[in-house]
């Protein structure tokens, strides 16, 4: 028997962007584990994907092109050469007919691999066609950092284990990035006091020292009340100015509040403000991780842009230990300018997709075409994406599974999965860079979205220009600045390396890439008045678990989706009982959990459930904007539980 043990990178949408360790027996992959030479990895991975391997073997995994003339058709098996001359004549007759722009390619974060992105290059070239623009997973927050210090970028992580002051406000690492675990856990031994800002009380509430439980989206205010105490205190660094514009201006929207009034906004206690304000402003260096779920409201950016502004005023930022860190700028490192074409004639914004397709007039949409991404499920107001791709005369989805995407398609093109991909990944979560090497060859008739992509071009006439094998694109990638760094393809697949341009401590000596060299502090801020919707009393918060990625699962879920809510929330239903989950835009049937943690003014349920499986969340979420980014406010939605 032929045991191998082989190594690659996860290249799932996640900040950790583990080394993986595949052992594979007679050319099966039998057992996944995490690389304990990775730095950030340090010989783990989470429980979803060391069983990755089970959905690589799955029965419903599609393994060959498919193809019907109509929605209501069953699928059929087509060869490559069927599928892709249907798809490249479809698109030269509508590009010829009512130009490249009735075409529309939208692609996710099914895949980090950069060579995903080459569809991008291929319909830029083709067309160029219409795509999204705005970012449902972190658009608001990058805005609100880029208003702020110019652009968002992270000190490296090893900077987080020196802070005395560690605030994870909003970030359930345990679940969403569990390798940042083990980073707290070393700044806790080190001394570090940590505290947790999140509505809703997770996994990582039980390992920190303090525990702040705001009501959804209080944070704004939240924010202001531990300001107000900074100037209230003297405990703001009396330099600040050197490096802060518009400090005055700020400073009058702070202190225009009591600290008590701000606070009763947040539904926390003065205390609660003190506390986080004595940390930050007299335990110095604080470090901030700004999570992404509080972003993802309506004033996502303005609170983003309130947490920046703590770390700003009390000076925990460019210097060691500090910083307010919501993003690693990962794709800086590699040569993507081999990636990008010409610029969109027009594009629609993700987080209202649906609408947008469905309203898009000179020239309608008639073609869609999706890559690592599966919309319908992840979207908001999934019912009306499902319309929207349902209406168009051809819907063509990448993807190795029948996701409720791929339902509504005409053309399914099968793609390799993370343990057949050969491709480049760097973290958003650390500064570490590596490689995804095919540790067994693709099943079946899988390929990669660059080969998808070569098999389009050729036919479009565009073969030579996308010609190359992966390994060509890669060493395309990698580049003469990493290379004149002394980094080469070989040792990215050897292991991981550190990104030689990624600063460790970011914004050194607090110069930040603004037009004057200083941050800017926000100038007014939004009402954070609660609002009691007394119809539909509870915060819907579909959150990442860990049985999950996306929308992708471990193990199929099956039954009704939980909901986790507070007895009091619970509106008479007994623990573990089925009742109706209901917004103003639709209903689901759901299984109650009680939890005494929770707040009594929220719903917690898994995000990524599929439609096909009765648990889609965003079924019941519309589609709004966050105020800055086009980021998707999918945590301010009001939900109601009922009896069945
Ligand atoms: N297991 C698992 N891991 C994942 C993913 C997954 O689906 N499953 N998804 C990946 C993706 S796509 C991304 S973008 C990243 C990040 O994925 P996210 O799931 O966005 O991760 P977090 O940064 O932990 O943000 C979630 C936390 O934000 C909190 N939150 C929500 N609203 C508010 C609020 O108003 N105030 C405060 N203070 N907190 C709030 C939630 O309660 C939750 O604890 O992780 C990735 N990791
Ligand atoms: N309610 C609610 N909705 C949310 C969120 C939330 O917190 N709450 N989070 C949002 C966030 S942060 C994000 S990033 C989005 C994620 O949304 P998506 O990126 O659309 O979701 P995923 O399920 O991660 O990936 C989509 C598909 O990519 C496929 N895929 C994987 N690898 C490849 C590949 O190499 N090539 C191709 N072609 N396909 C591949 C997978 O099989 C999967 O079906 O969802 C958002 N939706
Ligand atoms: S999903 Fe995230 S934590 Fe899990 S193996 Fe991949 S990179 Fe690591
Ligand atoms: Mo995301």
């Amino acid at each position: 028997m032929a045991i191998e043990v082989k190594r690659t990178t996860c290249n799932r949408d996640c900040p950790d962007a583990c080394g993986i360790l595949a052992t594979v027996e007679d050319g099966r992959v039998v057992a996944l584990r995490g690389d304990p030479e990775h730095p950030v990895t340090r010989g783990s991975l989470c429980s979803r994907t060391s069983r990755v391997f089970e959905r690589q073997y799955a029965d419903d995994r599609i393994l060959t092109p498919l193809v019907r003339a109509s929605l209501n058709d069953p699928f059929n098996e087509a060869s490559w050469d069927e599928a892709l001359d249907l798809v490249a004549g479809r698109l030269m007759d509508i590009r010829e007919a009512s130009g490249a722009a009735a075409i529309l390619h939208y692609r996710c974060g099914g895949s980090l691999g950069l060579l995903t992105e080459v569809p991008d290059l291929f319909f830029a070239r083709f067309g160029p066609v219409t795509t999204k623009r705005g970012d449902v997973c972190g658009g608001a927050g990058e805005a609100a950092q880029e208003a702020d210090f110019g652009v968002s970028d992270s000190s490296d992580l090893d900077q987080v284990s020196c802070a005395k002051t560690l605030i994870l406000w909003g970030k359930n690492c345990a679940i969403s990035s569990p390798h940042m675990l083990a980073v707290v856990r070393d700044a806790r031994k080190n001394g570090a006091y940590v505290v947790l800002v999140d509505p809703v009380k997770n996994q990582t509430s039980v390992m920190v020292d303090r525990f702040v439980q705001p009501r959804p989206g209080g944070d704004l205010a939240l924010a202001m009340a531990v300001a107000g105490v900074l100037f209230r205190e003297g405990w703001d660094d009396p330099d600040a100015s050197s490096w802060c514009e518009g400090l005055p201006s700020y400073r009058e929207v702070v202190m225009s509040r009591t600290v008590q009034s701000w606070c009763h906004d947040a539904d926390v206690t003065v205390d609660d403000a003190v506390e986080l304000a004595r940390r930050l402003g007299c335990q110095r260096p604080a470090t901030i991780l700004v999570g992404w779920g509080l972003q993802r409201r309506l004033h996502g950016a303005a609170t983003v842009r309130s947490i920046d502004a703590l770390g700003l005023v009390t000076g925990n930022v460019g210097v060691p230990g500090a910083g307010v860190s919501f993003y690693f700028r990962r794709r800086r490192a590699f040569e993507v300018s081999c990636l990008s074409g010409p610029p969109a004639p027009r594009t629609v914004r993700e987080a209202l997709l649906g609408a947008d397709v469905l309203d898009a007039v000179d020239p309608p949409i008639r073609a869609v075409c999706v890559t690592a991404g599966n919309p319908v499920a992840m979207l908001p107001d999934s019912d009306r994406v499902a319309r929207a791709l349902r209406s168009r005369e051809l819907v063509v989805v990448s993807d190795a599974f029948l996701t409720d995407t791929a339902q509504c398609a005409h053309v399914v093109f099968p793609t390799r999965t993370m343990l057949e991909a050969d491709d480049l990944v760097g973290a958003y979560g650390h500064s570490y860079l590596s490689a995804c090497v095919p540790v067994v060859p693709a099943q079946g008739q899988a390929r990669s979205d660059l080969e998808i992509a070569q098999g389009l071009a050729q036919r479009v006439g565009l073969g030579v220009e996308f010609a190359g094998t992966h390994r060509q694109w890669k060493q395309k990638l990698v580049g003469p600045r990493l290379l004149a760094a002394g980094v080469t393809l070989e040792e990215l697949e050897a292991g991981a390396v550190r990104n030689p341009f990624a600063p460790l401590v970011v914004f050194e000596g607090r110069q930040f890439p603004t037009l004057s060299g200083k941050a800017r502090l926000m100038q007014s801020v939004p009402s954070t008045a609660r609002v009691f919707d007394t119809e539909y009393p509870l915060c819907l918060m579909a959150l990442s678990t860990h049985m999950r990625q996306g929308s992708q699962w471990a193990l199929r879920p099956d039954g009704h989706a939980e909901v986790r809510v507070h007895p009091d929330a619970s509106a008479g239903i007994p623990d573990g009982g089925i009742a109706r989950l209901s917004s103003r835009l639709a209903s689901l049937d759901v299984r109650v959990v009680h939890d005494v943690g929770q707040r009594s003014d929220v719903a917690i349920l898994p995000k990524g459930g599929w439609i096909s499986d009765g648990q889609c969340a965003n079924r019941l979420i519309a589609a709004r904007l966050t105020d800055d980014g086009d980021g998707a406010a999918y945590y301010d939605e009001q939900v109601r539980l009922e009896p069945e």
